[in-house]
């Protein structure tokens, strides 16, 4: 610790690692394109530069603060070679940025305007290359890319799975996915964490089920009906310059004018899967079977544990994901009682993650010959929609959600943070072991950390549960359990750190700071909603009983649940 000073301000500094951390939170910026603070530093983009005495022109982020320090960010010296950092990448980059798919969101762009770059003093020098486009949840453009490297850093070093490198060196190096392979032969589980740090649009999410939801609208033979995801309501408002508020019944007046049929919640089928899961997991309980169970509503880290762990696929909870309950739910059911064949009903979800466009296409998760969710829109894809439409926003009226399945419970909405899942099972298990009235709230499986692990006494038993954001830290926790280091009793997994609200489909800036602002807007939804407990959802009980007979038996079984195999 110490102090130093910043464009004649003195900052304190304590465990800080390195200059740029220390301006930060002083309230100062400094451009970087390639600097993450949950990442490992490199300094590669060089545009962090600040002008140090007796060290001269360094970058801020690989630069340790050493107390005394006397150190200026804007120098004239430091903009010179700022903009010629700038220019450099522009000229390497191809800039047609009114097509662009992060056109608005791109670091880049902003950087260019904000040091007033208007022409480049050196020749361009990109080409065009196609695109890989063979993922249904992640497009790379190598023509956007300034190898800033965040990619195969966050792939590597958060989700433990490594499938973006560097190749080639010096003024041909390029990233690639694994063996040089289109994206869909690796082992990327489409987490869209990649997307998520990606300064300047060489990676976006798959957006073509745009169209096929217009396309839909526009058929008159359709019955067209969205579902929306718990995070996306936190998050969505970004796009629009609202913050991090919830705007649920905005986006489902929006729905309506885009011209949807009917519009529901994921949050109630969210209820659907916590009754289901809970009752599974009580069941493996008594047996001492299949323990710990694994949640499975997370579709990055399900098909993580059919690469990497198919001896765990008989933990993961056999549930289908809210996602897909909905789907399945709709299309085996709710049709019937609207008198429209499954492939007439055309199902959309709007969702946080980019893996959700990979499960819905999972050839187990269909209806007559027909995918049980037809298309997935990203937040930010939905946002698209939106202005495509020409719907103003932030002027819509409130709407609700449609009968009959309209009530949602805060024990679902708080699916969309890390920890909610298996709150809403300890909530459930709390209140029909001990007959809970009211409200169950759990402490410690909030928060961003993560690994979080508590024992907790509910009745008579002792449950030692565990939750876990991020693959990388999934993959720490499993080795515990496999070498018997750690003996847990369920596991809640989330691939993406801070879990749904960190989804790869969110709005950009999707960083430490925004998760944080959503999920505590999650959890204030959670607080208001007078629905606390899964079982509190009167119109679930009613949808389980003239569909199902009931939850949790042989029929529930084979509409709402799923086999994973070996
Ligand atoms: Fe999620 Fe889920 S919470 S997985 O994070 O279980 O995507 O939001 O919709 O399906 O409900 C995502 C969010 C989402 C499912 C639910
Ligand atoms: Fe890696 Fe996730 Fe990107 Fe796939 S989507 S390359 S797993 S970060």
């Amino acid at each position: 610790s110490g102090k130093i000073t910043i464009n004649g301000q003195i900052i304190d500094f304590t465990d800080e690692k390195n200059i740029l951390a220390v301006a930060r939170k002083a309230g100062i910026e400094i451009p970087t394109l390639c600097y993450h603070p949950e990442l490992t530093v490199v300094g590669a983009c060089r545009l962090c530069v600040v002008e140090i005495e007796r060290m001269g022109i360094q970058a801020s982020c690989s630069t340790a603060p050493v107390d005394g320090m006397v150190v200026y960010t804007n120098s004239e010296r430091v903009n010179q070679v700022r903009k010629m950092v700038l220019e450099l990448l522009l000229a390497n980059h191809d800039r047609e940025c009114t097509t662009c798919e992060s056109s608005g969101a791109c670091k880049l762009q902003q950087y260019a305007s904000d040091y007033g770059i208007k022409r480049l003093r050196y020749p361009n020098r990109s080409q065009m290359l196609p695109l890989d486009t063979s993922s249904l949840s992640v497009v790379r453009d190598p023509n956007k890319c300034i190898l800033c490297g965040l990619c195969v850093r966050v792939c590597k070093e958060k989700q433990g799975i490594g499938v973006w490198d560097f190749k080639n060196r010096g003024s041909k190096t390029e990233i690639v996915a694994a063996m040089d392979q289109p994206l869909a032969e690796s082992a990327c589980i489409n987490c869209g964490q990649c997307i998520a740090v990606c300064p300047c649009g060489a990676l976006t999410s798959n957006s073509s089920s745009i169209q096929e939801v217009w396309a839909a609208i526009r058929d008159p033979k359709k019955t067209v009906i969205c579902q929306i995801a718990p995070a996306p309501r936190a998050a969505l408002g970004e796009e629009f310059g609202l913050g991090s508020v919830d705007v649920t019944k905005k986006i489902v007046a929006a729905l309506r004018k885009v011209g949807f049929d009917k519009v529901f919640d994921t949050v109630f089928t969210a209820d659907m899967t916590t009754i289901e899961e809970s009752n599974e997991f009580l069941g493996r309980l008594v047996k001492g079977e299949n323990l710990p169970l694994f949640t499975s509503c997370c579709p990055g880290w399900v098909k993580y544990a059919e690469q990497f762990h198919p001896d765990l696929l008989n933990n993961l909870s056999s549930c289908r994901s809210p996602q897909q309950m909905f789907g399945s739910l709709l299309k085996k059911k709710y049709a019937k009682d609207l008198g429209v064949a499954p492939e007439d009903l055309f199902v959309v979800s709007i969702m946080p993650c980019t893996a959700k466009k990979y499960e819905a296409k999972r050839p187990e998760f269909m209806t007559e010959g027909s995918y049980d969710i037809d298309a997935v829109l990203t937040t930010v894809e939905a946002a698209r929609l939106f202005r495509e439409a020409g719907i103003i926003f932030s002027n819509l009226e409130d709407s609700e959600f449609d009968q009959p399945m309209q009530q949602g419970t805060g024990s679902g909405v708080i699916f969309g943070a890390t920890g909610g899942v298996m709150e809403s099972v300890v909530r459930y298990v709390a209140g029909k072991l001990l007959n809970a009235e009211g409200r169950v709230d759990v402490e410690f499986t909030r928060g961003m950390e993560d690994t979080k692990i508590a024992s907790l006494e509910v009745g008579d038993n002792k449950l030692t549960l565990a939750i876990v954001n991020g693959l990388a830290a999934a993959e720490a926790l499993i080795q515990k359990i496999k070498s018997g280091e750690l003996t847990v009793h369920a596991v809640e997994v989330m691939a993406c750190p801070g879990g749904c609200v960190g989804g790869g489909g969110q709005p950009f800036q999707n960083d430490g700071e925004h998760r944080l602002a959503r999920s505590k807007e999650i959890y204030n939804i959670d607080a208001k909603l007078e629905l606390h407990k899964a079982q509190d959802n009167e119109d679930l009980d009613k949808i389980f009983e003239k569909y199902w007979n009931g939850c949790c038996n042989h029929e529930t079984h084979h509409d709402l649940h799923t086999h994973y195999q070996p």
